[in-house]
């Protein structure tokens, strides 16, 4: 389902809050588990937020304390509105996500974990135009998307709920080619009552596996800016940190094992489609995942499935195995790039 939801004027003033909030996150001033940074997607998780874990289905909700409460702009300018227009009951949300993307940025092909999540998912676009791809297939190094079974136009201030066949059956992603300019959304669902939760032992072990990565990397932030407004003979006196100072980015992956994401993930179409044009699709995808006639292509198939799994989502501040991988702004434009296991 698809509707207009918020007007021009409407849009700006989110789209304001978004920044302030985007730059209350460089300050380091959420949580470590609310801000989940990627190089070209930012998700901040409020109410609730969760681990990605070992593997589909195996997803945990941070332990209450963990994240921040519901912002009170996105209660009042985003949540109300639509409780007041009965399209969710009142105090139904309890988490809301803002991503935050960058041109070229993505969200490789999930299905929202179900036993985490109620449906219908509610997501609201802002700052440009975009498009959500149901059943596509990622493989990486060099990334490629393949076509969608299905799409729906993403507009600015366009709300899209999601349910049954288009939230489970079939898998949803953001192609990179479809974030031509910096676009944002607000993802509204409920965590249910039963998600399972991350135990405080966990938590405690996760977090001695990797030191609060998101707020080093504030502090640097910081002092990058203080080095800017600095004398030369102070800089030169910090030069051992220029390596710190310089752009990096810390990710943490979960160990999913996502071929099977990749059968159970089959396609799917919109709500709107009727149950002929489903098993169509069903047939499409059982053909293009299951035919495969050469021992190379079912290989070639488990392998995306595997890489499919290190995607945006899985490259996060917010798991228990960690990828530290530290770009400099030299090793940028050289793209080389070190990694370090913690
Ligand atoms: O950007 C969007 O509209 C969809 C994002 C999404 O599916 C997710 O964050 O799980």
């Amino acid at each position: 389902m698809q509707r207009e939801f918020f007007d021009n004027n409407q849009c700006v003033a989110i789209e304001k809050k978004i920044n302030e909030l985007v730059d209350d996150g460089n300050a380091g001033l959420f949580k470590k588990c609310t801000v989940d940074i990627t190089p070209l997607r930012s998700k901040y998780f409020f109410g609730y937020g969760y681990t990605y874990g070992s593997g589909m289905g195996s997803e945990k909700v941070y332990p209450d304390g963990e994240i921040d409460p519901i912002p009170k702009w996105i209660t009042e300018m985003i949540i109300e509105p639509l409780e007041e227009k009965g399209i969710v009951k009142k105090n139904w949300i309890n988490s809301a996500v803002v991503n935050d993307y960058k041109p070229g940025g993505c969200i490789s092909s999930h299905i929202d974990p179900p036993h985490i999540f109620e449906r219908p998912i509610i997501s609201i676009s802002f700052l440009s135009n975009c498009q959500l791809s149901f059943g596509c297939k990622f493989r990486y190094k060099p990334m490629r998307v393949s076509k969608p079974v299905h799409s729906v136009p993403l507009k600015r201030g366009y709300l899209t709920s999601i349910d049954r066949f288009a939230a489970n059956e079939i898998t949803h992603c953001i192609r990179p080619c479809d974030v031509v300019s910096r676009r944002a959304v607000v993802i509204l669902r409920r965590v249910r009552d039963d998600a399972p939760r991350v135990s405080s032992m966990e938590l405690q072990l996760s977090s001695t596996q990797h030191t609060n990565e998101y707020h080093s990397e504030a502090q640097k932030r910081t002092k990058r800016l203080r080095s800017r407004s600095m004398s030369p003979r102070t800089k030169r006196k910090l030069s051992p940190l220029k390596h710190q100072q310089s752009e990096s980015i810390s990710a943490i992956r979960g160990n999913v094992k996502s071929q099977k994401q990749q059968k159970t993930s089959t396609i799917i179409s919109t709500e709107n489609k009727t149950d002929k044009q489903e098993k169509a699709v069903k047939h499409h995808h059982h053909h293009h995942n299951h035919n495969s006639h050469s021992n190379k292509s079912n290989e070639d198939e488990k392998k995306t499935a595997r890489k499919s799994t290190v995607d945006d989502n899985k490259l996060s501040t917010n798991d228990n195995k960690t990828i530290t991988t530290i770009y400099t702004t030299n090793l940028l434009k050289k793209k080389r790039k070190f990694k370090s296991f913690i």
